[in-house]
């Protein structure tokens, strides 16, 4: 079996200096047996296994994938493609869910479309003549198309009219999308990926970038093995690949990331790192910034986070010193309390040295999942088709003419109902009608208990959209099978705003349909109309859907209409706003330093950030930024849960290179699930010894939600902290033990911080199931027995 992008993860380097072009390098992955020649055609399309986008063809031969090659023209990889990309379609191909599910007797069985939509739609129109469209919640995914999006977002908020949709978006990007509003005014990623070719200086924060963006991480590494390798700096309190790499590691203390940046911003201000002439004219409330940040020294903050108060001055210092310095935040920053406030002060860095909107200068808040920025810009969340503000009538009436409805229908009286409060909701019966589409929460939902529970009642309808049968399938009332990545056509955006199109390539296994279908199926049988009585939505198939996405995005800093299909198909990824303005595309936003601040532009007047009160319509008049940026932040309070004496250490839990998320298709990859088959959890040799745990014993974790048993791994995670990776569920789902809570503004929830206790169960039978090439890698070379 090929697998040499397993222990070789990043591939070979192609180092080059700063402002060189970034080397093309080819990856390429055919199953066993095959060769080039017994390839009958190359299909253009993407990966879809994580939020990268690289871009690849897929090989197919006798109506199957058969293989994958990334592609060297392709602005996001330059050809390359990692683990997951090259491994991780073999999945695609086992146990799938090829016939529609419902429930009888207590058990599911198969039946037929037919049967299970009028299943579906009899249960949905009842709920809807007897309590309305607030009975309907529609909650869904990161992972689907942009097309496909659109249309649930036209059917639910311009058809049924319900606010409760949202999606697992929530726990992966909702903080980008609120950092982005509460700085620049409205979402859209102002650096490049081309920024990592030209920087001086690097800063990751909460990011493991080496695993879960690995080819992005093969770009940072071929400058890093370059003659002018940039500074790196690293803030995890796990000693990651990245971490190895850096420049300084702060490995602080999980859940304190907010005293930090507040010192690093202090220092700044205090150091005169101050880029004053940029700060005047393009940014409003540096007075405030100045104030709550007064009191936040070094040694204040390095109390707090457990590190030096000496790093933290040479990371400003750094910060300060660099001339072309590239940010990037991730879910270490994001699941946590006062995630919005602490993203915000990585905005606000970077405007206080104007340090945004040229080569090398960059803010990447970073998505996870590939198309969780779509989910974002058609509105399937958070915001209003086309990040239009629902406070703002005119953007309400925009898009009542767009789609012909009458704008009452549009939800525009509260914000968009939250994914934790949909399912709160639904524990109560309020929402008596919930369809899961392309996300497992039994798996990835904090409080596993708690969720069970809530989808196993009677008081709610659960439908499920899935590829496979999963731990949420199996509790749902009707089960829809699900066209995968490769079997149906549609367009996603990656971190950088590149648009990519995945053309089909083969059929979907049995009945299975594309939930683009499906929905339309939907809301065709519901019989939703538009004020004319035209079908809603009109279209049937997925380039259609983009054209009418295009018409939404007009006028709107999310510019789509200069795209069509066949121009991406010539030119690959091309980065949006791509318009009359740029017919190419646009590398950077705010390279005049203009923020969508007015009235008009702004997708949401802000929010105070350590409440979570929204600001408003008159306070932002009044605050009058109007085209500048806005310095916002928040004093450090502590987070929900900290250590106690019953509960002394601190969990936090993430990711490993070799799986995707519940597992669902990387289990099914033979290379990937390998390379890291069962679940373990990581202590620091201290806290190990002190316990008497040696590598490998089974140790049972509590918090006070339950607890979890599995091998432990000695691993380089910082002293009082355990790891858990998240991607094995059943008895072992690391989510048992998380809580639920989350920040006030994106109300994401905090997954990488809360108290728990361990203790040493048994022995086992050998080292821990635990990677050996990553940050899970063990303290002592040869994991030593007792
Ligand atoms: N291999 C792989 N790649 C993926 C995914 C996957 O499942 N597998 N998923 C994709 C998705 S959807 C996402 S959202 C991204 C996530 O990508 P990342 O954000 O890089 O992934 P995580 O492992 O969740 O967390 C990143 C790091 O945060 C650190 N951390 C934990 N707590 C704290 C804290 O309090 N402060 C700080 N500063 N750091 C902390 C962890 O030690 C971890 O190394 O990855 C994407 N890529
Ligand atoms: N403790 C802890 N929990 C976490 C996190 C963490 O770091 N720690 N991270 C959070 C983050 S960032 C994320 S993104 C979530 C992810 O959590 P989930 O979304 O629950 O994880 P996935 O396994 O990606 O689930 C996607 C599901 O959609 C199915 N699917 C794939 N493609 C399609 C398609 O085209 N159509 C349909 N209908 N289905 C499809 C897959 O088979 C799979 O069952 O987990 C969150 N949970
Ligand atoms: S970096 Fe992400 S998009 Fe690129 S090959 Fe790996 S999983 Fe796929
Ligand atoms: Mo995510």
């Amino acid at each position: 079996m090929n697998s040499e992008r397993i222990t070789d993860i990043w591939g070979d380097r192609t180092p080059h200096t700063a402002g060189s072009t970034w080397p093309v390098r080819v990856d390429q992955f055919l199953a066993d047996g095959m060769t080039e020649g017994d390839v009958q055609k190359w299909v253009r399309s993407a990966c879809l296994l994580c939020s990268n986008g690289c871009g690849l063809e897929i090989a197919v031969t006798d109506g199957r994938i058969v293989g994958v090659r990334g592609r060297a023209e392709d602005r996001v990889n330059h050809g390359r493609l990692g683990p997951k990309g090259l491994y991780g379609w073999q999945g695609e191909q086992h146990e799938r869910l090829t016939a529609p599910l419902i429930r009888a007797g207590g058990r599911l069985v198969e039946t037929d479309w037919d049967t299970a939509m009028s299943r579906v739609v009899e249960r949905s129109r009842e709920l809807l003549d007897t309590r309305g469209p607030l009975s309907h919640g529609f909650f869904t995914s990161g992972q689907l198309f942009t097309e496909e999006y659109y249309t649930l977002a036209m059917i639910g908020k311009g058809g049924i009219g319900t606010p409760h949709m949202d999606g697992n978006t929530r726990w992966c990007t909702a903080t980008a999308a609120a950092a982005f509003g509460e700085t620049f005014g409205c979402d859209g990623q102002p650096g490049s990926y081309t920024d990592i070719d030209h920087c001086d200086t690097i800063f990751l924060y909460g990011h493991n970038v080496a695993e879960t963006q690995t080819v992005l991480w093969a770009r940072m590494l071929d400058r890093l093995d370059a003659a002018d390798p940039p500074r790196l700096v690293c803030v995890d309190p796990r000693r990651t690949k990245v971490a190895a790499r850096a420049t300084l590691h702060l490995p602080i203390r999980n859940g304190t990331n907010l005293a930090l940046m507040n010192a690093l911003v202090h220092e700044l201000i205090a150091r005169g790192f101050v880029d004053t002439d940029y700060v005047q004219a393009h940014t409003i409330d540096f007075d405030r910034l100045e104030e709550l940040t007064r009191d936040a020294t070094p040694r204040w903050a390095a109390e707090i986070c457990g590190v030096p108060a000496a790093d933290i001055s040479a990371a400003a210092e750094i910060f300060g010193a660099g001339d072309r310095v590239v940010s990037t935040c991730s879910m270490g920053f994001y699941q946590s309390h006062q995630a919005t406030a602490a993203a915000c002060q990585v905005n606000n860095l970077h405007l206080l040295r104007g340090m945004l909107g040229r080569p090398g200068a960059g803010v990447l808040q970073m998505n996870g999942q590939p198309s969780a920025q779509n989910n974002r810009e058609v509105g399937c969340g958070p915001a209003l088709p086309g990040f239009r503000n629902w406070e703002n009538p005119e953007h309400v009436r925009e898009l009542a003419d767009l789609w012909n409805v009458d704008p009452i229908v549009i939800p525009h009286w509260a914000p968009p109902t939250d994914g934790m409060t949909m399912f709160r909701y639904a524990e109560q019966g309020s929402i008596g009608f919930l369809w899961i589409s392309g996300t497992n929460p039994m798996v990835s939902m904090p409080d596993t208990a708690r969720i069970r529970r809530i989808l196993e009642g009677e008081q709610c309808f659960v439908v499920v959209s899935d590829g496979y049968t999963t731990e949420t399938t199996e509790l749902a009332d009707v089960v829809l099978p699900a066209a995968l990545w490769g079997e149906k056509t549609g367009t996603a955006t990656n971190v950088d705003r590149t648009v990519h199109l995945f053309d089909q390539a083969v059929e979907p296994p049995g009945l299975a349909r594309s939930d683009l279908a499906i929905w339309l199926d939907y809301a065709h049988r519901l019989g939703l109309t538009d004020q004319d009585g035209a079908p809603l939505p009109a279209w049937r198939s997925p380039e259609e859907a983009f054209e009418e996405w295009k018409r939404c995005t007009v006028g709107r800093p999310v510019d789509y209409t200069g795209l069509t299909y066949e121009l991406l198909r010539e030119r690959g990824g091309i980065q949006w706003p791509c318009g009359e303005q740029a017919p190419d595309g646009t590398e950077r936003l705010y390279t005049d330093a203009v923020f969508p601040t007015t009235f008009d532009a702004c997708e949401t007047f802000g929010h105070d950030l350590a409440t979570g009160a929204g600001v408003t319509e008159t306070e932002f008049r009044a605050a009058g930024a109007n085209g500048r940026a806005i310095l916002r932040t928040a004093a450090y309070e502590s987070a929900y849960e900290v250590p106690d004496e019953d509960y002394p250490l601190r969990l936090t839990t993430g990711r490993t290179v070799y799986h995707w998320h519940t597992r669902t298709k990387t289990k099914r990859a033979p290379q990937l699930q390998q390379a890291a088959p069962a679940m373990w959890v990581e202590l620091s040799e201290p806290d190990a010894a002190r316990l008497d745990i040696a590598e490998g014993d089974i140790v049972r974790v509590t918090s006070r939600r339950g607890s979890i048993e599995a091998p432990a791994r000695i691993s380089h995670v910082r002293k009082g902290v355990v790891f858990a990776p998240w991607h094995y569920g059943g008895d072992t789902a690391a989510n048992t033990l998380t809580v639920s809570a989350w920040d006030p503004v994106s109300k994401q929830p905090e997954f990488k911080v809360a108290a728990v206790s361990v203790e040493r169960v048994r022995a086992g039978d050998g080292p821990a199931p635990a990677p050996v090439t990553t940050a899970s890698a063990p303290v002592h070379d040869t994991p030593v027995r007792r």
